[in-house]
């Protein structure tokens, strides 16, 4: 299985690698891609982990982290934004029309505001009352493959064999203020180089910034690694350096040039989707704890 157009996604998030895909059939960029797929789970208020609807951090606010990433290495993230449903829309405007690739917190908000974004409450009645039922125990705990089975990690190869990725989030749930994942972060959740392929990441955001597992995974890839094998290796990487890896979720999904994919977790209930030849499918992933 290879070829592209194609682009796959972390979880069963099959209408945002549809519209990804009907992109790709206009003829248009990965990037585009990306962005256009990333936007339907953004704007899915029943997903509990991505943009509106995502669950709040433990003082009942909605921060949201993304990034996006093109085949020529141009780079953009928000991290920390509140109040904006496309946070994938606004890293894409960071990269294309700023200095910098990274804006935070306030400064994201009012620069999404001075390009046209509307301020939208994120926090949904489902979510609120999510957040109420926890506040009485308030046990800090991630639940492995529960309260983060939609945060998107996307990949893409155009029709002219052109790689992007995009990653977006509302993180951990009940997780400290101020909190900052791997999902905006260049080479933890989300690594593009267009002359080798791509990775993503979704799970723990702590271990996967530790290990820097995207970057990982396509400079294995560059060394003539498989996604698959690539994948694998990241997994194994954060196995050897955590002990309690038992308790807490982490996978991948790779690219290569070529569109071979791969797909590694440490536990089993890791799902991904691919669009490619023509059919849309969503399956389990290989996992590590068996
Ligand atoms: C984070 N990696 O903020 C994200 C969460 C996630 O599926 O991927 N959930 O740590």
């Amino acid at each position: 299985n290879s070829g592209y157009p194609m682009v796959i996604a972390t979880w069963n998030v099959k209408e945002s690698t549809a519209e990804a895909w009907r992109v790709l059939q206009e003829g248009k960029s990965a990037l585009d891609a990306i962005e256009k797929g990333c936007m339907v789970e953004e704007a899915n208020a029943e997903g509990q982990s991505v943009g509106i609807g995502g669950l709040p951090d433990r003082d009942g606010n909605v921060t949201l982290d993304a990034c996006i990433m093109d085949s020529k290495g141009n780079y953009g993230a928000v991290v920390y934004l509140q109040n904006i449903m496309h946070p994938i829309s606004v890293a894409r405007k960071v990269m294309e029309d700023t200095p910098h690739v990274i804006l935070a917190g306030k400064g994201a908000e009012q620069f999404a505001y001075s390009e046209g974004f509307e301020k939208t409450n994120l926090l949904t009645e489902a979510s609120k009352k999510a957040w109420e039922e926890w506040k009485k125990t308030s046990k800090y705990k991630p639940i492995i493959n529960i309260e983060n089975h939609d945060t998107i990690g996307m990949l893409a190869i155009d029709k002219n064999g052109d790689i992007s990725g995009g990653c977006t989030t509302s993180g951990l749930a009940y997780k400290m203020a101020g909190r900052v994942g791997d999902s905006p972060i260049i080479g933890s959740g989300l690594f593009i180089d267009n002359e080798v392929g791509g990775a993503t990441a979704t799970g723990l955001g702590e271990e996967v910034l530790k290990t820097v597992g995207s970057f990982l995974i396509v400079e294995l890839m560059r060394q003539g690694k498989t996604p698959q094998q690539a994948c694998e290796e990241a997994i194994g990487r954060i196995i050897k350096k955590s002990p309690n890896y038992k308790d807490f979720q982490v996978g991948y999904i790779a690219v290569n040039k070529k569109g071979e994919t791969g797909y590694y977790a440490i536990h089993d209930g890791f799902w991904a989707t691919k669009y490619q030849n023509d059919k849309n499918e969503n399956f389990p992933s290989d996992y590590y704890n068996k």
